[in-house]
C-alpha cells in the first residue's frame, strides 16, 4: 500500500511515528544501488512544509523537515518536540555577545551542524530534496521526507508595526512571530514569500498521483498543510487524484492540541473547531480536498461530502496514533492492518 501523507511540524511527526508503526518502515533515502532494496509491501512518504524555513546567522533552517526526521530518527528533544535532544547553546549565547541578529531563535549547537550541512549542499547546488536525503541517510526516519517544494516558500506575517503610526503595517517572517512575539502582536495575514514559479518538488506529485490514501496529519491548518496546499499544483493533485485524502482534526473541543492553530485560523477568519476546520478545507466533490475528516470524540462536525468520524485523537504514543490513523482510513474505506505487518 503507497500512503502519502501532508505534515508540518511537531505535530506531523508525531503523525509519522505512529504511521510507521502501524504498516512498517520504508527505507529512505533509497539504496543507491537498488531503490527497491528492502522495500515492503508499504510505501510511506511524507510530503512535508517548508513555509517556516528561514536564512538566520547565514545558515538554511528547515524547521518542520528537521522535526520529522529527528523525531523518527530518535534524535528529537520530547520535551519542546524541536531541535536536539541533549543541545547545548554555546554558539547561540556566542552569537548573542556579539549582539547577531537574531537573539530570540533557539539555534542549537548540535543543530546547527544540520544547517552547517544543508547550507553546504545548497551553495554547491544540491536541491533541498536531494539535502533532505542526504541528511536522512544518518538519521534513517523509515519514511520518504519530501520538501512540498524545492524553491523559496516562506510564511512571511503581515502585522501592526511595532511603534509605527496606527494602521502602518510590516510583514515578518514566521519565525520572528511564532518565536520572537508567540503570535501577541496584532496580526493581519500570512503570505508565502518566494519564487514566482514555485513548483513542487521532484517525486510530490507522483506521491498523490499514485498513493492508495492520502492523510492530512492534524497540522496546523493555516501555516502548515495550508502553505503546503498553496504551493501551486498541489490542489489541484489533490482534487484530482484516484486515492481518497482524509484529514485528521488538530482541534479538540475547539481548542488546538498544541502550537497557534486557533491563532492562524482567527488571522484568516475561521472558527476554531473541528466543523470550521473541515468546511475551510472543504469537500472534493465540492471544490475543496477533503473525502474524510477524523475529529475528537464529543466534538461534532458536519460538512456535506465529507464523511465525518470521531475517535480519540491524542497521540499519546505511537500505538494510539496507528489507531487514530486506521480510523480516519476506514472512513474512507480504506481498511489498513491491526498492527506492524511491514519490514522493521
Ligand atoms: N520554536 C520555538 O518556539 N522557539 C525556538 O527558539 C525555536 C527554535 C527552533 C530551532 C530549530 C528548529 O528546527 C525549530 C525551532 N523552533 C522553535 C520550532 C519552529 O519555530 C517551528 O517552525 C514551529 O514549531 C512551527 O512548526
Amino acid at each position: 500500500m503507497k500512503v502519502t501523507v501532508l505534515v508540518g511540524g511537531v505535530g506531523g511527526a508525531r503523525f509519522l511515528l505512529g504511521l510507521r508503526e502501524l504498516l512498517g518502515a520504508t527505507p529512505f533515502p533509497p539504496h543507491p544501488d537498488d531503490p527497491t532494496l528492502g522495500l515492503g509491501e508499504h510505501q510511506l512518504t511524507a510530503i512535508v512544509n517548508v513555509g517556516d524555513d528561514a536564512w538566520m546567522h547565514g545558515v538554511r533552517i528547515c524547521p518542520d523537515l528537521d522535526t520529522c526526521m529527528y523525531t523518527l530518527g530518535g534524535g528529537i528533544d520530547p520535551e519542546r518536540g524541536w531541535g536536539r535532544r541533549g543541545e547545548t547553546w554555546h554558539a547561540k549565547e556566542e552569537l548573542a555577545a556579539y549582539g547577531a541578529d537574531p537573539d530570540w531563535f533557539g539555534l542549537g549547537d548540535r543543530d546547527l551542524a544540520t544547517h552547517l550541512i544543508r547550507t553546504q549542499m545548497l551553495d554547491a547546488g544540491y536541491r533541498l530534496s536531494d539535502v533532505t536525503a542526504a541528511l536522512s541517510r544518518r538519521w534513517n526516519p523509515g519514511v520518504r521526507l519530501l520538501p512540498v517544494t524545492d524553491d523559496r516558500h516562506e510564511t512571511h506575517v503581515v502585522i501592526a508595526k511595532p511603534d509605527g503610526d496606527e494602521g502602518e503595517r510590516v510583514a515578518i517572517h514566521f519565525q520572528e512571530w511564532w518565536v520572537r512575539h508567540r503570535a501577541r502582536i496584532p496580526t493581519f495575514g500570512f503570505a508565502q514569500v518566494g519564487s514566482d514559479d514555485t513548483t513542487p518538488a521532484p517525486g510530490v506529485l507522483d506521491a498523490i498521483a499514485d498513493a492508495d490514501v492520502i492523510l492530512l496529519a492534524p497540522s496546523n491548518p493555516v501555516v502548515s498543510i495550508g502553505a503546503i496546499v498553496s504551493v501551486p499544483g498541489m490542489r489541484s493533485a489533490l482534487r484530482t487524484t484516484k486515492a481518497p485524502v482524509v484529514g485528521v482534526s488538530p482541534i479538540i473541543d475547539n481548542r488546538p492540541l498544541r502550537g497557534m492553530a486557533d491563532e492562524c485560523l482567527s488571522v484568516i477568519g475561521v472558527e476554531s473547531s473541528a466543523e470550521a476546520v473541515a468546511a475551510h478545507y472543504g469537500a472534493r466533490s465540492g471544490n475543496g480536498i477533503l473525502d474524510g475528516w477524523l475529529i475528537a470524540e464529543g466534538d461534532r462536525a458536519q460538512v456535506d461530502g465529507i464523511a465525518i468520524g470521531s475517535a480519540p485523537l491524542l497521540m499519546t504514543d505511537p500505538q494510539a496514533t496507528a489507531q487514530m490513523i486506521r480510523a480516519a482510513c476506514a472512513l474512507v474505506d480504506v481498511a489498513m492492518p491491526e498492527q506492524n505487518v511491514g519490514t522493521e
